[in-house]
C-alpha cells in the first residue's frame, strides 16, 4: 500500500520549525540506564547479559549493544504494544565512529551527480515542497537481526530479535528525483552515501548501491518523516533511503549524495562486506565454501510471539490469548499458522489490520492448554509468495538472515 498523502503543510512547517533545534547531542552512550529502572537484561543465549541505557539522544531504553558507533536494540515487549514500533524505541545501528550530532536542517543540501543530464543539490524545502509526498509502512531489520541465536556462534553484533521495527515513513519518492536529474542511458547503478564516516580517512566510507531498475522501480523513497515525525537524528536526520522489502544495510542514513553510476559498485561495503551465499535462505552447513557470494537483498518471511514468552507460565484448561507480529519479508503475509503442541498440528491465526504488504501485520489466537507440564508453541509465516518459514534455522558465517519457525515453551501449571 503507497497511499498517497494529502497537502502536509503544517507537518512540514512543523518539521521545518524543529529541524534546527537540535543542540549537540551526545551520542556516546555510558550504558547506565536511569535510577529505579531495570539496569540490565538477559538475551536468551550464551553471552547475552546486557545493560539497558535511557542516555542517547531521543531514545527510550534499549539494550545497549555497543556506544560508539552506538548499536541499540528494541526490548522485545515493545513490539507488544502495536503495529509501529515507536521512533522513541526504534532500533539503531551504525558502522562509523564519525556520526555528525547535529545536522542544520537549513543548510543540508541532498546532492544528486554523476551519470545524470544535470546535477541536483535540493535543499530539504524543495524536497518536501517541490516532489509529489507519498508514505508507505515498511519494517526495517537489520541484516543480523537475530545473530546471537546462530549455532555456532558467528562474530558480529550479538542482537537477540529487535534489530528490527516497522514506521510510516513519509518521503518522496527516489524515482522522481532522478527523473529531475535525468538518468543517462548507460546507468547501472546508484550509490547512495551518508554524513557519517570513520575516524581515519582509511576506514572506507559507508555506500550502498542498487541497480538502476530498482532505484527507479517507484517504491524506493528518501524519507524525512518517521511515523509523522521528523527522523531521530539516531535514525537518519534529515533524510534516508528507504528500500522496502530490502535488508536495513541498504537504507542509508543521512543520506545526502546520490550518485548514478556506469558499473557495477566495487566499494568495500557492496562487494565485500555483506555478502551472503546465493543459495536458498542463505543456507550453507558451517565449513562449507566454493559457493557464490552475491550482496544481500530481499527480506525473507517471519513471525514471533510478542505477549509470551519462553518459560511463560499458563493454566491448564484456561484460555489464553495470543498475540505476535510477522511480515512477509519482500511481499506481504499470506498466512500465520501456529502449533500448541510443538509442531505436530497447525491452525491458523487471525491477521488483524493490514498496513500493506512491506508492514508488521499483528496476528493473533486463542489457545486453551490442556494438560500440566510443558507445551511448545510455534509460530510461523508464509507470504504471498508461498514461501513459508523452516523448521530449522538457516547459518551462514556473516550471522544474516536468521529465518527459523520460532518456538517457546510455556509451562502449564
Ligand atoms: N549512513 C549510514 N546509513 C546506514 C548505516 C550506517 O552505518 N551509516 N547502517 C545501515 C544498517 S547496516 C542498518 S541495519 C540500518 C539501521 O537503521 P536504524 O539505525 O535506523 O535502525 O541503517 C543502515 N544505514
Ligand atoms: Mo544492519
Amino acid at each position: 500500500m503507497s497511499n498517497e498523502l494529502g497537502p502536509m503543510s503544517s507537518s512540514r512547517r512543523r518539521f521545518l520549525q524543529t529541524a534546527g533545534l537540535f543542540g549537540s547531542v551526545g551520542l556516546l552512550g555510558t550504558g547506565t540506564a536511569l535510577a529505579g529502572s531495570a539496569t540490565s537484561i538477559r538475551l536468551p543465549f550464551a553471552n547475552g547479559d546486557r545493560d539497558l541505557t535511557n542516555e542517547f539522544p531521543q531514545k527510550g531504553q534499549m539494550i545497549l549493544l555497543r556506544g560508539r558507533p552506538p548499536l541499540l536494540e528494541t526490548p522485545f515487549d515493545v513490539f507488544d504494544h502495536g503495529v509501529f514500533t515507536p521512533n522513541n524505541r526504534f532500533y539503531v545501528r551504525w558502522h562509523l565512529a564519525s556520526i555528525p550530532t547535529d545536522v542544520d536542517a537549513a543548510a543540508f543540501r541532498l546532492n544528486v551527480h554523476g551519470q545524470v543530464g544535470k546535477n541536483l543539490s535540493l535543499s530539504l524545502h524543495q524536497l518536501m515542497t517541490e516532489f509529489e509526498p507519498v508514505e508507505l509502512a515498511a519494517v526495517n531489520q537489520c541484516s543480523g537481526n537475530s545473530r546471537g541465536h546462530f549455532n555456532p556462534r558467528v562474530p558480529g553484533g550479538q542482537w537477540d530479535n529487535g534489530a528490527m521495527g516497522c514506521a510510516r515513513w513519509t518521503g518522496v519518492r527516489l524515482k522522481d528525483v532522478l527523473d529531475r536529474a535525468g538518468v543517462n542511458a548507460g546507468a547501472v547503478q546508484v550509490r547512495f552515501n551518508g554524513l557519517d564516516s570513520g575516524l581515519i580517512p582509511a576506514t572506507p566510507d559507508f555506500m550502498k548501491s542498487l541497480d538502476i531498475e530498482h532505484a527507479r522501480d517507484g517504491e524506493v523513497l528518501i524519507a524525512y518523516g518517521m511515523d509523522g515525525e521528523q527522523l531521530p537524528l539516531l535514525n537518519g536526520f534529515p533524510t534516508r533511503l528507504v528500500v522496502p522489502g530490502w535488508y536495513a544495510t541498504y537504507w542509508v542514513k543521512m543520506l545526502n549524495d546520490i550518485e548514478v553510476l556506469d558499473k557495477t559498485d566495487d566499494n568495500y561495503w557492496m562487494a565485500k562486506a555483506y555478502l551472503i551465499p546465493d543459495t536458498p535462505h542463505a543456507d550453507v552447513a558451517p565449513g562449507q565454501s566454493g559457493f557464490k557470494s552475491v550482496p544481500i537483498n530481499r527480506m525473507l518471511p517471519r513471525s514471533f510471539f510478542t505477549n509470551l514468552r519462553d518459560g511463560s507460565r499458563v493454566l491448564a484448561g484456561h484460555a489464553v490469548s495470543l498475540r505476535g507480529i510477522a511480515f512477509g519479508g519482500d511481499t506481504g503475509v499470506a498466512k500465520v499458522l501456529w502449533s500448541g503442541d510443538g509442531g505436530a498440528h497447525w491452525q491458523e491465526a487471525k491477521l488483524e489490520q493490514d498496513f500493506g504488504k512491506y508492514s508488521f501485520r499483528r496476528w493473533n489466537a486463542q489457545y486453551t492448554p490442556r494438560t500440566k507440564g510443558e507445551d511448545v508453541l510455534m509460530v510461523k509465516a508464509i507470504n504471498s509468495n508461498g514461501v513459508e518459514q523452516p523448521m530449522t534455522p538457516n547459518w551462514n558465517a556473516g550471522g544474516f538472515m536468521r529465518n527459523v519457525v520460532e518456538s517457546i515453551k510455556l509451562t502449564v501449571g
